[in-house]
């Protein structure tokens, strides 16, 4: 009876959602302007990146020290990444993509990165973990990087597709070992370019030419209406077990199903 109640609870929460995830459900960032500590704000730009940032991250069977942000939605680590049109996986680069499509932050849009030790967001960062993976009670992490694309337009939106914003935000941690990715959606309201014949691509490719794990499939409705979907039970919130050969989703979209593998 109790498990019934929680599955229809969820389904409500999933029918009644029309927004994404709550200023509140996004980890920190600076959404007022008010940076903290370890706060970086991009340079503005059209297809570049970050510096590169020294953060040592497992991920698909090897580990990275460095990572840098790029501008159209992705995080790649053995160097910048500024292919603007995403391209099916897999391909020939390491990366972890939350929504790779052409955006534009020259005029407007902000893109905001912190890399953190942080004890009140390494807590929060396990509580989520170990509440989806019934394997990891005892995981603790050490360090944490969040990226967070701030209400950023894409190239050339003209007509009533020119005040378009996406807002959205990836969530690194780990241990040194094992690590996780959250993607976090709070406002998706443009996917692709205008004429749609290209939509955004979500997931993470290990850069082997073989292993991939994409999220959306080939209907742009699907990632358009991101914010509405999860693996998590949350609309808009998805988790990744990204350590190993093959990526481990908290469970499958819109449903909530504990990982115990
Ligand atoms: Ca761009």
């Amino acid at each position: 009876m109790a498990y019934s109640i929680v599955i229809l609870i969820l389904t409500l929460q999933c029918m009644s959602a029309v927004t994404g995830l709550s200023l509140g459900n996004m980890y920190p960032y600076p959404h007022d302007g008010i940076t903290g500590p370890d706060d970086q704000l991009m340079s503005r730009t059209l297809d570049g990146s970050s510096p590169v940032i020294s953060f040592t991250f497992p991920f698909y069977d090897n580990v990275y020290n460095t990572i840098y942000v790029n501008n159209n939605g992705h995080l790649s680590f053995t160097g910048s990444y500024s292919v603007y049109i995403p391209l099916e996986f897999p391909i020939s680069i390491p990366l972890v993509s939350l929504f790779w499509m052409d955006a534009d932050t020259r005029t407007t849009g902000q893109v905001w990165y912190k890399l953190t030790n942080d004890s009140a967001l390494l807590n929060r960062a396990k509580t989520d973990i170990v509440t989806l993976y019934d394997n990891q009670i005892t995981f603790q992490p050490t360090k944490l990087f969040t990226a967070t694309w701030l209400d950023v337009p894409y190239w050339q939106a003209v007509g009533s597709d020119a005040t378009k914003r996406n807002t959205f935000q990836v969530v690194l941690v780990t241990d040194g070992v094992i690590s996780f990715a959250m993607f976090h959606y709070q406002k998706i309201e443009w996917a692709g370019y205008a004429d749609n014949a290209t939509k955004a691509i979500v997931g993470f490719n290990a850069g082997d030419g073989v292993n991939s794990y994409t999220v959306n499939s080939s209907d742009y409705t699907d990632v358009i209406n991101l914010e509405q979907k999860s693996n998590t039970g949350v609309p808009g919130k998805f988790i990744f077990r990204v350590d190993g050969y093959t990526i481990q989703p908290a469970g499958s979209t819109g449903k909530y199903t504990k990982y115990t593998g």
